[in-house]
């Protein structure tokens, strides 16, 4: 049968403007999980169009209209920062085909099944890894098949009842690499910074800020064949803008000894990849690891998230201040710091003005001793996490939030996670302002600190709001706020 696939791009208004933002207004790397459904689909005998809204830019489904016209299956795949583009994308295909089904996927409809299928034209939702459950669907849909052999589907029956169907188990490590990668043959060439690979799937931790679909269950390709895959992969870097392979594992260093296998199988076979990756403090610890890696690494995030250990205990990261220093100082040592990203949150719901500071000193310490760049990113409310969780249970928060473009600068849901008052968060960023000027003299051509303003802040809070009188510029003073909640009354969800 004749599918088409849409990856859509994560938008927002700017100047007035829909366009893309964030990471996919630099194209960083192809979308892994629909790039191989599409080739999947392909090895079992379908005809595949691959709209790669992201390569595009834009979230017109214009061009690809013939397509919808006779097609029989559309598949979109979305986290919850693109879920608005996938709306307007569904809006789109009703407005000339009411009957076609669509079929959801990725983190946001695997999470809102229900939710999605209760208030949006959409037939299915394949929920959590869809490697044997997208090719279970088509042929199901081509034979005239009941659905409820599908593993991992969700989907309203003729009654518009809303069915789960059972979940197929995760993926075991030795058949991840069995799978075929994407075909980037038909990548658009020169669109994307890098190409990317997965060598590994979930996360062996439970971080209370994090998102991903798969904790404590860490899976991994044999070295072997991954390696192998690598290969084959770097075969179409001329289709990229940098020669480079982005990891996308939650975390690619977990067991450092099988990377260390790896690095070895890619000295023995001559290659010399380039990749980027994320990575744990703790594993860079392992021995021999940072000298090994050094070579390959074209740059690499180090999950550092908190500067004081207690805040590392309360997000579950398994990691402590001294780990992190450590880890630091042994980059340095080897050369490498200046390719590693040390990326920490500020403004978890824990935090007053006193912990953010803990943090960005920490930072700046790591940065000053070490020359490691840092990201300073405030928290923000995104589903998936524990945190997100708890805030649902306490009805602060709810799956709606997430539907209309531009709810990150939503000024309610930033303040449902940070806790510190508009005024200091203003201070905070004109201290970050200053620091990085005086960053800006030992290193002229790079920006070691990111950070910015939170968008709810600055559009709602302009600066003139607070007097100068009011605010003790540039000073990281040691002051502790009570929590404040803004009472903006919550969106009631939709059933
Ligand atoms: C690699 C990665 C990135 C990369 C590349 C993104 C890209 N273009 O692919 C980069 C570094 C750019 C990135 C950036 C960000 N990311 Co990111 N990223 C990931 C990561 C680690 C892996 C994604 C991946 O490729 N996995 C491998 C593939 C095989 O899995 P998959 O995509 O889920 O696809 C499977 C299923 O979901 C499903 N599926 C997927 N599509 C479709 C479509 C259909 C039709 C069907 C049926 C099924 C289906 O089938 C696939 C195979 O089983 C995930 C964590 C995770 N494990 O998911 C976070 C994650 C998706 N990112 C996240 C976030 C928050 C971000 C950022 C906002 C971070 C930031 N603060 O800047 C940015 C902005 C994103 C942007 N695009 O601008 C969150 C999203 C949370 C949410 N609720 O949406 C995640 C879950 C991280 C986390 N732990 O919280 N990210």
């Amino acid at each position: 049968m004749k599918i088409l696939l849409v990856a859509p791009p994560i938008m927002d208004y700017v100047e007035g403007q829909l366009c893309p933002i964030a990471m996919d207004a630099t194209c960083e790397c192809p979308p892994y999980g629909i790039y191989s459904l599409a080739r999947i689909l392909k090895d079992n005998g379908h005809e595949v169009v691959l709209a790669d809204l992201i390569a595009r830019g834009s979230n017109d489904m214009q061009p690809f209209l013939p397509d919808l016209q006779d097609c029989s299956l559309v598949g979109i795949g979305a986290t919850t920062l693109s879920w608005p583009t996938a709306r307007d994308v569904i809006k789109q295909i009703r407005q000339v085909r009411e009957d076609l089904p669509i079929v959801l996927g990725g983190i946001h409809p695997t999470m809102f099944d229900r939710y999605i299928l209760s208030n949006f034209p959409v037939q299915f939702v394949i929920r959590g890894e869809a490697e044997i459950s997208i090719t279970a669907l088509c042929r199901a849909l081509e034979n005239n098949q009941g659905l409820s052999e599908v593993p991992n589907l969700s989907w309203r029956d003729d009654e518009g009842k809303i069915i789960r169907n059972f979940l197929g188990p995760l993926i075991p490590s030795h058949e991840l690499a069995l799978f075929p990668l994407p075909d980037y043959s038909e990548l658009p060439e020169g669109t994307y910074k890098a190409l990317s690979i997965e060598s590994s799937r979930g996360c062996a931790f439970d971080c209370a800020f994090c998102s991903t679909s798969y904790r404590r269950c860490w899976r991994a390709m044999p070295a072997e064949s991954f390696v192998d895959r690598l290969a084959s992969v770097m075969e179409h870097l001329g289709r990229v803008q940098y020669p480079v392979v982005h990891i996308v594992d939650d975390e690619f260093s977990t067991k450092p000894e099988r990377v260390l296998a790896i690095v070895d199988l890619i000295r023995r076979r001559g290659l010399a990849p380039q990749l980027v990756y994320d990575s744990r403090a703790t594993d860079l610890l392992a021995d021999g690891f940072v000298a090994d890696i050094a070579e390959f690494t074209h740059r690499f995030l180090v999950g550092a998230e908190c500067g004081y250990d207690e805040g590392l205990q309360r997000a579950g990261k398994g990691t402590s201040c001294r780990i992190l220093e450590n880890a630091a100082r042994k980059l340095y040592q080897h050369g490498i710091s200046e390719r590693a990203d040390f990326s920490f949150i500020i403004g978890l719901p824990w935090e007053t003005r006193a912990e953010v500071e803990k943090t960005i000193r920490f930072a700046m310490h790591l940065l000053g001793n070490y020359g490691v760049r840092v990201l300073l990113q405030w928290y923000c409310e995104i589903p998936g996490s524990r945190l997100w969780q708890e805030e649902r249970e306490k009805q602060l928060v709810n799956e709606a939030m997430y539907d209309d473009y531009g709810f990150f600068r939503d000024l309610y849901l930033f303040r449902t996670g940070v806790q510190i008052e508009p005024r200091d968060i203003w201070e905070i960023t004109e201290t970050l302002d200053k620091l990085l000027l005086v960053t800006k003299v030992p290193y002229r051509h790079e920006e070691m600190i990111e950070f910015a303003l939170p968008d709810p802040i600055g559009s709602c809070f302009p600066r003139q709001t607070f007097s100068e009188n009011d605010t003790g510029l540039g000073s990281l003073r040691e002051v502790s706020r009570p929590p404040l909640r803004v009472g903006i009354p919550l969106r009631r969800i939709a059933t």
